[in-house]
Formats: structure tokens, sequence, C-alpha cells
């Protein structure tokens, strides 16, 4: 067990293998298993490329023996920053079936945050691209490496500069089947070990690293993949970051290879390119979030020139999506909004594609396991009965008891009897939740988590600024966006670009910049100094 990694209570555990709940399957075994059950079937599209399931087994032995070649072990840390590509799913298999532990970043983040996954994670190696929306990642990574000592190798998709490894060079090399069961004897893949490491959405500053087992990684995807209703006739279209658990594993693509269905993977998120795909594969299921529903509902003549006849499921993450817009959905696209709403630490709640109407159009869905223990927690850390307000607390088979190697955020982010806290502010009517706000301080911009505090401590590194304030200010297309608030120091101005070209300096994920910019003379202060955010949101969500 690797150190920093914090398991399951010995009891919990009996009981969700004895229940059933862990398999001792790892994630590689059960998509191999329907490799080796439906070898012909198409497994993963991306434009004018096809995987069948017999070749997506192959090429991820072929890949894992290439990694163990190129010197990584089981238990390394390998962070994974790539585009929705082939190469993805290639490489996040390969990995985890060596035991290797890929550290899923995204292609937005950039070198500080980069640095922090790896420095976080002690990562041995980092796998990334070579220009992807005109960043060219390869100096990057090189910085990176001089940073961190940990960092030994790094694998480029694409180009590789001098020093670097080209993953399309291993992509290419073909090992004889003794040389396969040879790089095989190496690998290491206990079923409760560290399968994969996910990014929290950066709650408080800079995010966590949460560690997720093949035990309870694969729950989470057989779960979610039957909720959504997952089979062989499936067709999945993922648009949004693969290395986001939603379009991972909740359902995403494990939950589809769980259920021997086919995965269309694409970067090109237009409306007029999603539904081509649509048309062309008969996808049957998109994962989307807010910002791109409410787009799509905006441009129905482009979209209705497309057969859209497959089309069965739209699901929704990341934030709620407004009842009046599911409605919508059911009426102008002729599908089934399924709402789930989960978080990378674990639980996942969903709507059932069956569930009454109002439960479809209101609710943000029920655990998607029985073990999932819920509860809705008041100021005083009391249990709430149904229909009141408060913070939503779980504890679970597939939700983490620890993030790694953070004892201090773990003294906060569970509670005395080990259940997570979500920082959501939700009501319960049984098992299914509602959710009403925010209880931490972060922007929900169309489904990825900005953490306030991150922002304002890189913003009060600007000469030119005295005090800093970013808080969610209301936006018709992505629910929430940035807005800076801040005090000068004397005789200084300051414009939005010049805040966002220091933030774009500063390394950081250009989602993150804040979208407006007020100076103010004083910012409101309680008496202890505090910033009172609750006038700024105030003043933003008037204006809006
Ligand atoms: O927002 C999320 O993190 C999220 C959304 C939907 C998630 O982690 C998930 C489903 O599993």
């Amino acid at each position: 067990m690797i150190e920093g990694f914090i398991p399951w209570p010995a009891e919990a555990a009996e009981r969700y293998r004895r229940e059933g709940y862990w398999e001792d399957l790892t994630v590689t075994d059960v998509v191999f298993q329907r490799c080796d059950a439906f070898p012909d079937r198409t497994a993963v599209i991306d434009g004018d490329r096809a995987l069948s399931y017999g070749e997506l087994k192959q090429r991820v032995e072929q890949l894992a023996a290439q990694f163990v070649l190129s010197g990584i072990e089981p238990e390394d840390r390998v962070v994974v920053q790539l585009p929705n590509t082939i190469e993805f799913v290639l490489v996040y298999l390969a990995l985890v079936r060596t035991g290797a532990i890929p550290v899923m970043a995204l292609p937005a983040h950039r070198q500080r945050e980069v640095e922090h996954f790896v420095s976080t994670a002690n990562a041995r190696a980092l796998i990334t691209t070579d220009i992807y929306r005109k960043f060219d990642f390869r100096p990057m990574a090189e910085a990176v490496r001089s940073a961190v000592p940990s960092l030994k190798h790094v694998f480029i998709l694409g180009e590789p500069l001098a020093g670097q490894i080209s993953l399309h060079d291993m992509l290419q090399a073909e090992l004889s089947e003794e040389e396969l069961t040879k790089c095989a004897s190496q690998y290491q893949t206990p079923p409760d070990s560290v399968a994969t490491m996910l990014l929290s959405g950066g709650t408080t500053s800079l995010s966590k690293l949460i560690p997720r087992t093949h035990n309870d990684y694969v729950l989470n995807a057989k779960l979610c993949g039957e909720v959504a209703g997952f089979g062989p006739e499936t067709v999945f279209l993922a648009i949004l970051p693969l290395g986001h658990n939603y379009n991972l594993a909740s359902p995403g693509i494990l939950g589809v290879f769980y259920y021997g269905g086919t995965v269309v993977v694409s970067q090109d998120l237009k409306t007029e390119a999603v539904f081509s795909l649509v048309e062309k594969h008969g996808v049957t299921v998109i994962a989307a979030a807010v910002p791109l529903i409410t787009r799509w509902l905006a441009s129905r003549d482009e979209i209705a020139r497309f057969d859209l006849s497959s089309l069965r499921v739209i699901q929704n993450g990341g934030a709620k999506l407004a009842p009046e817009l599911r409605r919508r959905l059911q009426s102008s696209l002729g599908c089934t909004p399924q709402e789930i709403y989960g978080t990378a630490e674990g639980l996942v709640n969903m709507t059932r594609l069956d569930d009454p109407e109002e439960l479809i159009l209101e609710s943000s869905g029920a655990p998607v396991c029985e073990a999932d223990e819920i509860k809705v927690l008041g100021e005083d850390g009391q249990e709430l009965p149904d229909g009141e307000t408060g913070e939503l607390v779980v504890r679970g088979p597939y939700t983490i008891c620890g993030y790694f190697n953070a004892p201090e955020k773990n003294e906060t982010a569970f509670t005395a009897d080990g259940f997570y806290r979500m920082g959501d502010a939700v009501r319960k009517e049984g098992r299914y939740v509602y959710c009403d706000g925010r209880k931490q301080d972060l922007i929900n911009r169309g489904g990825e988590k900005i953490s306030c505090d991150e922002i304002e401590s890189i913003i009060l590194e600007h000469p030119k600024v005295e005090l800093a304030a970013v808080v969610a200010m209301p936006d018709p297309e992505f629910g929430e966006k940035g807005c800076a608030f801040v005090q000068l120091k004397d005789d200084e101005t300051l414009t939005l670009e010049e805040l966002v070209s220091f933030l774009k300096q500063q390394g950081i994920a250009s989602f993150k910049f804040p979208e407006r910019l007020e100076v103010q003379e004083q910012l409101p202060l309680s008496p202890v100094g505090k910033v009172l955010k609750k006038e700024l949101r105030a003043m933003v969500t008037e204006e809006a």
C-alpha cells in the first residue's frame, strides 16, 4: 500500500467484500473481460480511427509493456495530461494495467498546476502532448522536470523535444508474446490498491489528490453505467475532458467499457461538430454540462438539420441544470435528461431514466449504490430531517476515506465518524437529493470548480494589489463566472487585461481567470478584517 493512502477501515472493507460491492477485480480485468468476450465490437472511435475490443486489449498490452521497459514501475505516479483521443484511452489503461498510478490532469492546466500535481504525487513521469489549442506543453514539461526532482521521464504525444520520449514510437512497437509475458510478470495490481488519482475541484486553494482503488472505481463505473442504462448497443459521446471523473467513470468511458458499448471521443465542442458525430455514429447518449446544453437549446435550428433519431439521453454533470432546460431537452431534442451530481471523491447521484417526471426535472438524483450512506447535517453537525437544507455528507464503498498525503486537509474534509463532506448545501427527500447552493467558497463555471482562495492568493502577488476577493457572478451560459474585486496600492490603476496577462504569466489554467474586475477604494470588511464576500456577491448579482 503506498504511503499517504488511507484505506477503508477493516470492518467496512470486509462488509463491502462480503456484500459483493468489491469484487476483487482490477479496472483492466473488467475491461479485458469485455475484450475477450466481444473482440469484434467497436470499443473506441476517434475521428477516422477506431479500435475493436480485441485491438484495444492488444494495444493496451503492448503499451503497458513499453511503459515497463521505459522504467515505469508499479505504484509510480504518472501525471497524464492528454486531450480526448484514442491515445488517452490506451495510455490510461496501459498504466493501470502495470500497477502504475495515472494522476489525471487536464489539458487546460498550466505549469503552476502541473508542477503542483507532480510534486504532491511525487510523480516519476509526466505524459503530455506537443501542441494543443495553441499551447506548447513540451517546454512546460521541461520546466516542471527542472523544478521537481522526482520527475524522471517526460512522454510526448506528437513530436518530442530532445530528452523526451515519443509516445508514437512506443505505440508502434510490437513485442512478441514471450516478451509481453515477461513484462507482465512485473505488473502488480492488488484490487484494493490505488488505481488512479483524480484531482479535487479546488475547494481550498490548490487541488488535492484523490486516490481511487480498483475495487471502488470498478464499482463506481459499473453502478453509474447501470443507472445510465448502458449496454452493448450504447454509443457514448465523450467531448468533455476524459481526465474528469465524470467522463472517465461516472459513467464515462469505463462505464461504457463495463457493458461492452462504444465510446466516441472528440475534442471539438462546436455544436455542428457534436451533432454531426451523433448522426455519423448513431450516438445514443452524450455526457454534457450546462454551458453546452444552453448553447444547444439556443441553436435548435442548426441541430435540426442532423438526424438525431439515435439519441436517447443527454447527461448533465458538474453543475445543476435548471428544470426548465431539462424540460426543453425533452421537448425540443426528444431526449431524456439525466442529472448526474457527483464528486471525484466518490458519491455519485443520478436520476433514473424511468423516474417520475418531477424527479427527472427537479432533483439531483439519488446515490447509485444502496450502500452509500448519506446524511444532511445542520450547522451544529447534527443530522437534519428530510426537507431541511444543510451539508451533504457521505460514507460508502466508493467514497474515499482521505486525500492522498494531506493529513491537515483530511481533518476538516471528513466528519469524526468518517463521512466525507460534499461541501454543497442540499436537502433530501428519501434517497433523492436536491442541490440548493454552495457551502464552500468556489465558483462553478459550467461544471469546472474554481477555488476563490487559490485565485485570490495569486492576485495578491500582483505588485499593484493591496487586497483581493474573488466571487461568483451569475452568467446565463456558464451559470457562474469569476469576478475579482481588488483594492489597489496608493495611486495605482489596474485593468482586467493587465490582471489576466499577469495570471497567464503565473501559469494557471485560463478557465480560472476572472472575467470581470471591480476596483474599489476600500473592500468591505468585517470587524475582524475578513472581506465581506456576501456583499460583493450581492453587488454583482444585482447588476447582472
Ligand atoms: O462535478 C463533478 O466533479 C462530477 C460531476 C458529475 C463528478 O465528479 C461526477 C459526475 O462523478
